[in-house]
């Protein structure tokens, strides 16, 4: 990144919008949301886990988001889960396996109406939350943006993308709040066949790079491996009434695995650093949805046994 790259935020805004946006999660999507929505002017309030949390927050003065060569603190300011006061719009940037329980302890503050905006990878999260909330608008997000934290409240913003978002109804008015705060985004009618596209995408590729134990690149060499589960989940997005999104996937697939053939998959890391796997949301929901379907998918359940076995062999959760 050259040194006199500016952040691609705009400058603040000196008019405030009413509703609070909440954030919850200090960790990297979110601090990446919240870092930008600050810089804007929105208001905003930062919800942590506890109340330990909170105080090494407020002790760190705020969040760091470095880009490029730039570092910059946002002193936005952070609150308990309990806080008690209503929350009108959140977005839900925790991990997918977080999400119930998070929604479960905040319950209380949200109100009929609240709009909550759900940016987990995978598919269940974001249905078990919008089930436990039916008064509340629950808007589904995918995002190719890339951020991980280097440190307490530090975050690097890795890599540029786009976030689609959507549900059943029209896009919100507050999208514009997002266009002033610079996050790249786009209403999706048909958000549904994003998620289940990303989670093929992901199913064809994080677990064979843990198994393999390589980059995304090293999935080059495996090739037939890829195109076999590719057919196999073209069959399950097709079952599962996803045509759209199961066109192209073998395409697609090799496309992303060149694209970011330097990377290790979200799945690496998270094996590697020993945390909690997101599976139970990524290749658990997909061969959940074949049993359902009773649709034998013979190369999808081996590789799910065999990512099970790989983590409990390493004292990780295997769901
Ligand atoms: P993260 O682990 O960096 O951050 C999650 C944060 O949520 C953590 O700080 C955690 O403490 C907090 N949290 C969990 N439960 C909480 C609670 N009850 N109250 C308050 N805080 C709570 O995760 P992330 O990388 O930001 O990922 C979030 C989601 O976005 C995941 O589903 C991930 O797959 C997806 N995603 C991430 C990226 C990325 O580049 N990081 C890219 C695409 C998609
Ligand atoms: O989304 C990803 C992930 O790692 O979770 C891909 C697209 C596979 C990039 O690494």
């Amino acid at each position: 990144m050259p040194a006199d790259d500016r952040l691609p935020f705009p400058p603040p805004a000196d008019q405030a919008s009413k509703t609070v946006w909440h954030v919850l999660g200090a960790g990297s999507l979110g601090s990446l949301w919240a870092a930008r929505l600050a810089r804007a002017g929105l208001p905003l309030r930062l919800i942590l886990r506890s109340p330990e949390r909170l105080e090494a927050y407020r002790a760190a003065g705020g969040l760091r988001l470095t880009y490029g060569d730039e570092t910059q603190l946002y002193p936005i300011e952070g609150e308990a889960l309990d806080a008690g006061t209503p929350i009108r719009r959140l977005l839900l940037a925790c991990k997918a396996y977080d999400a119930l329980p998070a929604i479960e302890r905040l319950a209380p503050r949200l109100a009929p109406g609240t709009e909550l905006l759900l940016l987990q990878n995978g598919l269940g999260s974001q249905d078990a939350v919008a089930a436990a909330l039916p008064e509340c608008r629950c808007i589904f997000a995918s995002t190719t943006e890339g951020a991980f934290r280097d440190g307490d409240f530090h975050v690097v913003f890795a890599g540029l993308g786009h976030t689609w978002l959507g549900d059943a109804g029209a896009p919100p008015a507050w999208l514009a709040e997002l266009e002033r705060a610079g996050i790249p985004h786009s209403w999706s009618a048909d958000i549904q066949t994003r998620l289940w596209r990303k989670l093929a995408l992901n199913c064809a590729i994080n677990p064979l790079t843990v198994l393999h134990d390589c980059r995304n690149g090293g999935l080059l060499e495996h090739e037939e491996e890829v195109a076999g589960l590719c057919n196999e989940l073209r069959e399950l997005l097709r079952r599962c009434d996803q045509p759209t999104a199961a066109e192209g996937l073998r395409e697609d697939v090799e496309r992303v695995i060149r694209a970011t053939a330097a990377n290790y998959s979200s799945m690496h890391q998270d094996v590697a650093h020993g945390r909690r796997s997101e599976i139970a949301y990524l290749l658990d929901h997909a061969c959940r949805e074949a049993e359902r379907l009773s649709l034998p998918l013979p190369r999808l359940q081996s590789l799910h046994l065999r990512l099970q076995k790989h983590l409990a062999a390493r004292g990780l959760p295997v769901d």
